[in-house]
């Protein structure tokens, strides 16, 4: 039972370790100041949606995001509908269709650390502190959430 009960605390605490991916609509009446208030975390994903061949989505440095300029844009993504998976830190995004950026067609993020990619790979050997047991335990043990089913079924029959 106790055994049971550990797996169901898992699958219930599991999805919060899985990334969350996040529709953009991408045109020029959205707030993306307001947008940006997201609780995003590395991994996760943004969809941006818009009229193809109205916007793009260039990913640029923060001069470039500050200045609106697209000439050194370190990505285009063009057709519609582009995910952009974010990794830690910063990212600037701006529409590169003339007078879009300035006109408040562009979303600066930042996501956190994810808690599923520990950054404690040099606690080995020592004893982990009690809080930090959590994270740790639970993506390694994440993968036998999809062994549940079969646990459950073996004990209950
Ligand atoms: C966008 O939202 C921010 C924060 O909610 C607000 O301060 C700002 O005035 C808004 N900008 C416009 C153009 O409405
Ligand atoms: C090991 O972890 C500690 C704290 O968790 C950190 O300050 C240190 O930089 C880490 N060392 C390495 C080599 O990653
Ligand atoms: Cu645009």
């Amino acid at each position: 039972m106790a055994l049971a009960a550990a797996f169901l605390l898992f699958l219930l605490a599991a999805p919060s370790v899985f990334a969350t991916n996040y529709p953009v609509v991408w045109d020029l009446t959205t707030n993306y100041s307001s947008w940006a208030t997201r609780p995003l975390i590395a991994g996760d994903t943004l969809t941006f949606s818009y009229s193809s061949g109205s916007h793009n989505v260039e990913v640029v440095n923060k001069n470039a995001y500050d200045s609106c300029s697209s000439s050194n844009a370190l990505q285009t993504h063009t057709g519609g509908t582009n995910i952009i998976t974010l990794a830690e830190g910063p990212t600037y995004f701006i529409c590169g269709f003339p007078t879009h950026c300035t006109n408040g067609m562009k979303l600066q993020i930042t996501a956190r650390a994810s808690s599923s990619t520990p950054s404690s790979t040099n606690t080995t050997g020592s004893t982990p502190a009690a809080g930090s047991t959590g994270a740790a335990g639970l993506s390694s043990v994440t993968p036998l959430m999809f062994g549940f089913p079969l646990v459950l079924f073996a004990l209950t029959s």
